[in-house]
């Protein structure tokens, strides 16, 4: 079967799962917050990935419907922790440029909110940097109108696309993801930390969360630490992990 067969066979079947990774404020080593990712079973016990299936959801249209369902399954799991006692912590889905540009989007993503009773604050959408500024007019209303929400937006994948400054401060943006290509080469690689700095002081200047990304090592985090990144996320603390095993991780971290 072709893979958009599969795609819309797991849509219609429940083939499709969450993972969770943890998102740590660096300061307190505390919880802040949780990173959705989409998983795909494949034929066998491999999950496809989503760098392969998401390009496929975006040239088949599918990627509307799925990015439903993740908002609403994502909304479904913070409220089932919230009944199990874990904190109100940030929960963020990746969201791609096709469904930013569904003048809906906003419209749809305010009522999935609101059905499942979740304050928007806690709530987050990831944006690729690369994506955004290919049709950054294009998408700055429908981000105003996800603002509106109160739903907060981060840039992810930054320092790989190519914001200019005077774009960067017209969005509305709560955060920068600092692109994992640099967080990984913190520790051999002079320039990869010289750009990581850049985007720390960048946001710094815009009153902007950051955080740093593909985070493995505990010299990477102290680096980050140094440095002021506020949040963190990586193997080091988690892979992204399927919801009661992210629970459990929780429990045994807090
Ligand atoms: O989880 P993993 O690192 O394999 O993800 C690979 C890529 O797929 C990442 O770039 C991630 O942002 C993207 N991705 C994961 N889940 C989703 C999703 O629900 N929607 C979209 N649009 N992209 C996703
Ligand atoms: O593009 P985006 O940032 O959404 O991609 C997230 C992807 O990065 C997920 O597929 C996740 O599995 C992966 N990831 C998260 N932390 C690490 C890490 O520390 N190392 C590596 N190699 N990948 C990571
Ligand atoms: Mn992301
Ligand atoms: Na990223």
């Amino acid at each position: 079967r072709s893979l958009e067969a599969k795609l819309r066979h797991a849509l219609k079947n429940q083939g499709l799962a969450l993972h969770y990774q943890p998102v740590i404020d660096i300061k307190s080593g505390r919880l802040i917050g949780v990173e959705a990712l989409v998983r795909m079973a494949g034929d066998d016990a491999e999950d496809i990935s989503p760098a392969t299936f998401i390009p496929i959801a975006e040239s088949s249209g599918l990627i509307v419907e799925l990015g439903e369902w993740v908002a609403i399954e994502a909304c479904r799991q913070h409220k089932l922790w919230r009944s199990q006692g874990l904190p109100p912590v940030k929960i963020a889905i990746n969201v791609s440029p096709l469904q930013l540009r569904q003048r809906a989007f906003a419209e749809r993503l305010g009522h999935i909110i609101g059905e499942a009773g979740i304050d928007p604050a806690c709530f987050e959408i990831e944006v690729t940097e690369s994506a955004l500024m290919e049709s950054v007019d294009e998408a700055i209303e429908i981000l105003e109108d996800i603002k509106c929400l109160g739903v907060r937006i981060a840039l992810d994948d930054f320092g790989t696309g190519h914001s200019s400054l005077s774009n960067l401060s017209t969005l509305p943006l709560d955060k920068l993801k600092i692109d994992q290509s640099f967080v990984r080469r913190i520790e051999r690689d002079q320039t990869s930390r010289v750009i990581t700095n850049a985007i720390i002081s960048l946001a710094r200047t815009l009153h902007l969360e950051v955080v740093g990304e593909g985070i493995e090592s505990n010299e990477t985090l102290r680096y980050l630490d140094d440095q002021a990144c506020d949040q963190a996320q990586g193997f080091l603390f988690s892979k992204p992990l399927p919801a009661d095993a992210f629970a459990h991780w929780y429990r045994q971290h807090a």
